[in-house]
């Protein structure tokens, strides 16, 4: 096959367009379950929870215990019928394209009573062509048959059992199957959109652009556009931005079926795509116009960014690095692990995506890993990183398993695979493609040989068809359909209870928490890159209210309980708690201490991983959101509440981070880092206060703080101040000043929280209205307080700033935006750490 190009510059005139019609079929549908006849109606996309519950047939799976009567679900047949009309004209199309982009997962689709074919995999769009069975009226229908049976009786294809149970063998969400975030209710639907499409000639265009290289005023861009066509014919391939003042034509001899065209331009001057934090993300927008004799077959628009990202790692001293080079420049990567918004992910939002990556913009964050036990995010996601300057790490969807290698699963993989890189990889924002979340830490460290017996043989088998997948196949399915992206086998690539983890690779580092070591272990473990490492909380009162469902709400509530997956997790924060904060006894105090060791301890990590660039060069903690009201590791809850760690992340990840810190031998240090390009100049004060306001010692000292050099910028050995003064109501407060104004602030105490001898502040506030649903709060306490919560009824509104120490006779000026409809200060209340004891 001879393919030819003829680059012209002409413009074009006088053009009939053809564009293919399509439109989603997401009205009229209705439900029913095989044994019943009666049906109700179902909203697309959607999910067969939602519309059980939408048509009131069930009780909310997300109230209290709800979810243990609701099993019955997943084991049901169910059938969704649309029917739709096609007027004459759409029925003299030459090609009529039923799409499915997702339906979850084992079904049967029949289009006017014909079996069309059987779904075996949520992650994949199935199409078909219904030109020879499309009529005025028809009739489609879908049965989504129940995943438990349909894996047991795959599970009897294997002389062994997988290591996470039969979910190995379906490509379903690793998390509908139970996760320690997340609910086990196995039942799908059909969770993205169907649609119709009818064209005349060329049914699909892929089309997409990469940059090649940035030199110094120039950027050399890729374009790749694959297609298939029903004709063999020389056609024109047509790209044009005027912004850009590109404006190509290539002649091509398009062959009948599959074409792929690869062509270069240039951008002269080019604004390139930066990350949040590091400047603008500039995006083009390119449109992609394929004609054939003057008459266009086919249009596409791509947008675009030039950036080159690339993860570089390269053996050092100690190892190996594992850093993302932006634009030519190692960037630390600041940021968290996204689970999908919605446990029925059919009804998860583009709104509730978006609000993700919004969020991690707003909490200066720029990369986003999105992990493998949920799903492939929607293009509103992708777009809204695009958008924001948030790179995207991300997965493929296998987490915690070891998974078949035969026929069938593969070829069903090497789709999926195909598929989704051809829809992700042009993304400015995609960052890397992961093999996996976790198979290879657990099959090396997690005891799945001896746990289910293995047999050599068995082994072999596993680690054969691991490297098949994970080694070759999706490492090749990258190169050829992802230009210029990374790809990385396995996260992490070693297990936290090995060295080598620290040397090289990237990290998830587990040994607080599940390994019940104290926060300040993070300050050993230092790894090249932190990819996971996290603590539970219990979301906000407001939140707990809306999910317990009634009765009694306390500590032993049923409905709580429920929401904790994680088999010690109570425990876990109980022991943490009484360590640190003492002992609580009801469940408003154990919220509000969990929130704040979820907050100590991201803090404890974050400061440990910046202050160690370039060794470490990125920290995401686990986990962002969550994908149903829960008790876990997430910084928003399931509401949108924030937690105590999510306003100190957003300080955290600030370009400038300082910390003070005092160890075992009574030696201050004060640290700082910034990701400022500019070297800048600025004024150190460190104070010794009581918790009345005096000042028993003070120091200041100028310095230097130098882009991306975290150094120690001031210390002092403490140990005869110590001894003189009472370590349980003094403190020190340093202070990095620019221009007289506070840029940074750490407050240190000598003693755990649970040792301060804290006194009841009084705290007063004067409110100013500042229009548009904003008020200005501005606060003053008489004595110092600790951990200072700002709340209103029902969590309504967001602060500027929330649980922070206040210093004695200070002013502290709180911006607050009341959601709408809502009365701004309707219960109202201040508490800080003394009200807890
Ligand atoms: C990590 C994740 C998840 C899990 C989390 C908390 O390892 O990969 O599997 O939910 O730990 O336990």
């Amino acid at each position: 096959m001879k393919k030819y190009f003829i680059l012209l510059f002409i413009l074009f005139f006088c053009v009939t367009i053809s564009k293919a019609e399509s439109f989603e079929l997401n009205s009229k549908w209705y439900f029913f379950s095989s044994q019943k006849s009666i049906v109700y109606p179902a909203k697309l996309p959607g999910s067969i929870y939602g519309d059980l519950f939408r048509n009131k047939l069930i009780v909310d799976p997300y109230l209290g215990e709800n979810e243990k009567t609701l099993k019955w679900v997943e084991d049901t047949e169910w059938t969704y019928v649309d029917t739709f009309l096609l007027n004459e004209k759409q029925l003299l199309n030459r090609k009529i394209e039923l799409q499915l982009n997702g339906v979850d997962t084992y079904a049967s689709v029949y289009l006017n009573n014909e079996l069309l074919g059987k779904l075996s995999n949520m992650f994949v769009a199935y199409s078909y062509d219904v030109k020879n069975i499309s009529r005025k009226l028809n009739v489609l229908k879908i049965i989504i048959h129940p995943t438990p049976a349909t894996t047991d009786s795959l599970s009897k294809l294997y002389s062994y059992q997988f290591p996470g149970g039969n979910r190995a063998l379906t490509r379903k969400a690793a998390f509908q199957f139970g996760w320690d975030f997340a609910p086990d209710l196995k039942a799908g639907g059909i969770w993205k959109p169907i649609k119709i499409e009818l064209t005349d000639d060329i049914s699909d265009v892929n089309f997409q652009i990469y940059t090649v290289k940035i030199l110094d005023s120039l950027a050399v861009m890729k374009v790749n556009i694959e297609f298939d066509s029903e004709i063999a014919d020389t056609m024109q391939l047509k790209i044009k931005n005027v912004d850009l003042g590109i404006d190509l034509v290539n002649s091509v001899y398009v062959d009948k079926g599959k074409n792929k065209f690869s062509f270069q331009f240039q951008v002269s001057k080019p604004e390139l795509w930066k990350l949040n934090g590091s400047g603008l993300p500039k995006l083009y927008e390119m449109i992609c116009n394929v004609f054939e004799n003057s008459k266009m077959k086919y249009r596409s628009v791509v947008k675009f960014g030039i950036r080159k990202v690339e993860l570089e790692r390269k053996s050092d001293h100690s190892g190996e690095s594992f850093q993302f080079v932006v634009n030519g420049e190692p960037i630390f990567m600041k940021g968290a692990n996204v689970v999908p918004p919605d446990y029925f992910i059919g009804e998860a939002t583009d709104s509730s995506w978006k609000a993700i990556v919004q969020k991690a913009a707003s909490l200066n964050m720029n990369m986003l890993r999105v992990w493998g036990g949920g799903v492939y995010p929607p293009e509103s996601f992708f777009n809204e990183c695009d958008r924001l300057g948030i790179l995207v790490w991300q997965d493929f969807m296998f987490a915690c398993n070891m998974y078949p290698g035969n026929n069938l699963f593969f070829s069903n993989v090497q789709t999926e695979a195909i598929q989704q890189v051809k829809r992700i990889s042009s993304h400015p924002s995609l960052a890397l493609w992961c093999g996996n979340n976790e198979n290879i830490e657990g099959w090396n460290n997690w005891g799945w040989q001896k746990q289910f017996k293995y047999s050599q043989a068995d082994s072999l088998q596993l680690i054969n068809d691991y490297v098949k997948l994970f080694e070759n196949e999706l490492p090749s399915i990258v190169y050829s359909y992802s230009e210029g992206v990374s790809y990385w086998p396995s996260s992490p690539s070693i297990g936290w209870g090995r060295k080598e983890s620290l040397l090289k690779g990237d990290s998830h580092y587990w040994g607080v928490w599940w390994g019940m070591e104290p926060f300040s272990v993070y300050k050993e473990k230092i790894p090249r890159f932190m990819s996971e490492y996290g603590f539970q909380s219990l979301p906000s009162l407001a939140s707990i209210q809306k999910f317990v469902g009634g009765g009694v709400l306390d500590l032993n509530s049923l409905g709580l309980k429920n929401h904790q997956k994680h088999p010690t997790g109570f425990e876990t924060i109980r022991s943490y708690m009484n360590e640190d904060y003492g002992m609580s006894t009801n469940l408003r105090q154990f919220t509000y201490l969990s929130q704040l060791l979820q907050r100590d301890a991201l803090k404890t990590a974050i400061v440990a991983h910046r202050m160690a660039e370039p060794y470490t060069m990125g920290s995401l903690f686990w986990q962002m959101n969550d994908c149903w009201p829960s008790i876990s590791w997430s910084a928003v809850d399931y509401y949108g509440r924030d937690k105590a760690a999510t306003y100190e992340v957003q300080k955290l990840f600030k370009a400038t981070l300082l910390s003070a810190e005092i160890d075992s031998s009574n030696l201050i240090s004060v640290r700082i880092v910034t990701d400022s390009s500019q070297n800048f100049e600025a004024m150190l004060q460190i104070k010794l206060m009581d918790f009345e306001g005096n000042v028993r010692w003070s120091d200041s000292k100028k310095v230097i703080v130098k882009s991306h050099h975290p150094f120690i910028a001031y210390q002092k050995q403490f140990a005869t101040f110590i001894n003189s003064i009472d370590t349980s109501s003094n403190f020190l407060v340093v202070d990095l000043m620019i221009d007289d104004e506070v840029k940074c602030r750490s407050v240190v105490n000598f003693c755990k929280s649970k040792n301060l001898k804290l006194k009841r502040p009084a705290i007063s506030m004067r409110r100013n209205e500042l229009g548009n649903n904003k008020y200005s709060l501005e606060l003053s306490s008489n004595i110092f307080a600790k951990d200072v919560e700002l709340s209103v009824k029902n969590d309504a509104t967001s602060f500027s700033a929330n649980y922070f120490d206040m210093l004695p006779n200070e002013k502290y000026i709180i911006i607050y935006t009341a959601k709408e409809g809502l009365t701004p200060m309707d219960g109202f209340s201040i508490h800080s750490l003394v009200d807890n004891y």
